[in-house]
């Protein structure tokens, strides 16, 4: 077993106490998600819990990191003079390597082109006391699951699906690399207190229906923004219909309706899958606390007592679903998908066809698919489109390889590519398709904002269940409902798919000779850390300065108005950049190159103010203003910063001279994110205002040096023709956050506060 059982024994022992102290605090009953939260409080007494308002400040009890946005954290990791991760921290080797012919030769290839970067992380790990799992070994969120998952516990990690945990009953919370920082260094983490949104699950899952389609309503429920700073915790009698990875499916996309996090209470689902992952000391204790482990019984009973906000989802009446394009909340019934394809004119053909990902790549999801694949090759039907398959960790690969559901997908023309992220965020070599070519493709991943998987942004991305994207595939074709329309196979008899049944846990257990788990040493003190110097990949980091707070604010210019969605992966693209995760000035270059200006011009570009030039890239005109000492601003629109949780999507606008980002509203991760970095996140009281800001406006912020928490900052707008308008913001900096902002960054205000006198 990967855990050590013994503080998850002293913390169930906490939780009775802890839990009976808040029912007396909260003057009534607890939900599973309040259970966990306050067992983790720093200052459960003391603290003032107002949700959506006050922060809170928890212990979490472990950290997790992937490849991609581990050297961020680690290198600020190193700034802060710790010889160990003061929690148990692991980093896994996922998001950088290329799928481009198939798993073995992508992954050499990728040990190749990332040797630099493997080899800090791994020496990294091995000095401050991280478990490593190295490349191939599986996607962070997968072997989280399958390893570290833990009923009751809490946990953050630098990716955005961390809560993928909350199939396991673990609050889990994804966050920008800073925040990992302060865990690992032994500080409080604090959070937003979240609110409760409750779903109500009736009925029960069968037939084509799954767990892919419950939170794909969910979304389309609760929309991209519908979750923000709130936890989703699902409660009634249709959860025990869902298998463990089903929930972790649930809760992994519950990242897409931007909700702090989504969590189950522990069941006998989640006992088998942690007896099936060799973990049955860990079911038995649980077991033994399982009171504990779920919301009090007052809850279901009366849930709108309980909950912001209470949501009903009848499971037996729940239609596959498929949503898409370009947004995860654009959601229908595959019932109506064909009307809707015809009515918006998106390519019908699709021309990929791909399962797998963190979100869906289970022992269940393989064999519900590979039931399908099974099904349509034994009538002599193929993929008609590319068929790509991404397992979740090297243990299920290995599984499936055994059980014979990777034959199935191999038959029906599959290509199995190597255990990590590849084309879900973006390294998808595609030889088939030349940029700017429309076209659709169909996945069972999570995201599908535009270029997202392959870089093209006339690429379409559908998102469905594993086995309905099988089906698709024999299809070739997004008008096809396999619950109800059948193929002609080569013998010219038509085929009709039964519905998909799976194996939940391998009957013969699972199998993994070699997962790929590299344990740190004993004492970190003869470990060096490298970076060859002029080295493209990596680079130390310098912390961020302090800066004036009158005149470093005044009279900015506009870099971009950003209009409509505006993601990190606008802000921040991943796929080829990804590569410069550790190099901060390097991959400042990809700086809002996604982002669409009001002012018009094509995506990534805007105009120099200063030399009057249009057309030029926003990270080349930041670059000027910061050469020319002109601090600059962002505004943006709804939801700025959606998606995922890189703390560069904040650290390249610091770095390049940002001052603040003015927005209609922040998704929660990344308004953090600029919190950390020293870029003050202003939210404008009245949206409309971000109508009055024009191009060539300057732009003050009043009364900084008196800022404090719940205070106003005005804005002053000057226009080119002399005029101005002042509007006012709000900002959501706690008092110690204020501290960071006044000394350049989160890490700056660490190390001057442990700077030796
Ligand atoms: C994603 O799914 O967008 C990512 C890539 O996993 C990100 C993290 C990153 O950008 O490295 C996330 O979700 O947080
Ligand atoms: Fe990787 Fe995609 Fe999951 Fe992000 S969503 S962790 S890129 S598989």
């Amino acid at each position: 077993m990967m855990i050590d059982l013994e503080p998850v024994r002293r913390l169930y022992e906490t939780c009775e106490p802890r839990h009976a102290a808040a029912r007396k605090k909260f003057g009534r009953a607890l939900t599973y998600a309040e259970k966990v939260l306050v067992t983790h409080l720093a200052d459960l007494e003391g603290e003032d819990l107002v949700r959506g308002k006050t922060e809170a400040r928890f212990y979490p009890d472990r950290v997790a990191m992937q490849d991609a946005t581990a050297q961020m954290a680690l290198l600020q990791f190193m700034l802060c003079g710790r010889e160990r991760a003061a929690v148990p921290t692991t980093v896994h080797c996922d998001h950088l390597i290329r799928a481009r012919v198939g798993a073995s030769d992508d992954l050499k290839n990728s040990l190749n082109e990332n040797d630099e970067v493997y080899q800090f992380l791994r020496t990294c790990s091995k000095k401050y006391g991280i478990g490593f799992w190295r490349p191939g070994a599986g996607i962070i969120h997968q072997v989280v699951l399958e390893n570290y998952a833990c009923p009751g516990c809490m946990m953050i990690g630098t990716d955005s699906h961390t809560p993928n945990a909350g199939g396991l009953g673990m609050v889990a919370i994804g966050v920008g690399g800073a925040d990992a920082v302060d865990v690992m260094a032994g500080q409080t983490w604090s959070l937003r207190w979240p609110k409760l949104i409750g779903f109500h699950l009736t009925g029960k899952l069968s037939g084509w229906t799954s767990a892919k389609d419950v939170i794909l309503k969910v979304a389309e429920i609760l929309t991209v923004k519908g979750g923000t700073n709130a936890i989703v915790e699902y409660f009634g009698p249709g959860v025990a219909s869902i298998s463990c990875t089903g929930k972790a499916t649930i809760t992994n996309m519950g990242a897409e309706v931007g909700a702090t996090t989504s969590i189950f209470p522990y069941d006998t689902r989640m006992s088998a899958y942690l007896r099936a992952t060799a973990r049955a000391e860990l079911a038995d204790l649980a077991d033994r606390h399982a009171a504990s482990l779920k919301a009090d019984p007052d809850v279901e009973k009366d849930p709108k007592k309980f909950f912001d906000e209470v949501h009903e989802i009848d499971l037996s009446k729940l239609e596959p679903h498929v949503v898409g394009p370009h947004t995860p909340d654009l959601a229908r019934p595959i019932s109506r998908l064909a009307a809707d394809v015809k009515k918006n004119g998106w390519p019908a053909d699709f021309t990929a066809a791909l399962i797998g990902s963190c979100t869906n790549s289970s022992y269940e999801d393989l064999s519900r698919a590979a039931h399908i694949a099974r099904q349509g090759s034994k009538k002599g039907l193929k993929a008609k489109s590319a068929f790509l398959v991404t397992p979740g960790s090297e243990q299920i690969f290995e599984t499936v390889k055994r059980d014979g559901q990777m034959a199935a997908f191999e038959q029906m023309g599959g290509n199995v590519l190597a255990n990590a992220c590849g084309p879900c965020i973006g390294q998808w070599d595609r030889p088939d398709m030349k940029s700017g070519t429309k076209n659709s493709i169909i996945t069972s991943y999570n995201r599908n904002f535009k270029k997202r998987n392959d870089g093209n942004p006339e690429t379409c991305a559908f998102i469905g269940s594993p086995e309905l994207v099988t089906a698709l595939a024999f299809a070739g074709t997004l008008t096809f409902n396999p619950l109800t329309d059948t193929l002609k196979a080569p013998d010219g008899t038509s085929v009709r798919f039964e519905p998909p049944t799976g194996d939940e846990l391998p009957k013969n257990g699972f199998t993994c000779k070699d997962s790929g788990y590299e344990a740190p040493a004993e004492s970190g003190a003869g470990v060096n850390v490298e970076i060859k110097s002029g080295s493209h990949r990596l680079a130390f980091l310098e912390p961020f300065d302090a800066l004036d707070l009158i005149r470093d604010f005044d009279d900015l210019l506009i870099l971009v108005k950003a209009q409509g969605k505006c993601t990190t992966d606008h802000i921040s693209q991943a796929g080829p950049w990804l590569k410069f995760r550790g190099h901060l000035d390097k991959i400042s270059d990809n700086m809002f190159l996604g982002a669409i200006n009001a002012f018009g011009g094509a995506p990534g570009r805007g105009k120099n103010l200063l030399t009057g030039k249009t057309g030029e890239s926003f990270p080349d005109i930041a670059r000027s203003y910061k050469k020319q000492g002109h601090g600059w601003v962002v505004v943006g629109d709804e939801n700025y910063g959606e998606g995922s949780s890189r703390e560069h999507a904040a650290m390249e606008p610091r770095h390049l001279g940002c001052r603040a980002v003015i927005v209609k509203s922040f998704a929660r991760i990344h308004e953090t994110n600029l919190k950390k970095q020293g870029v003050l996140p202003l939210t404008l009281d009245r949206p409309a205002d971000y109508d009055k800001f024009r191009e060539t406006d300057r732009v003050s912020l009043r009364g900084l040096p008196g800022i404090s928490p719940g205070k106003a900052v005005e804005i002053s707008i000057r226009h080119e023709d002399g005029t101005t308008e002042t509007v006012s913001s709000h900002h959501t900096l706690t008092a110690e956050q204020i501290d960071w902002f006044r000394a350049g960054s989160a890490l700056s205000h660490f190390r001057n506060l442990n700077r030796p006198q």
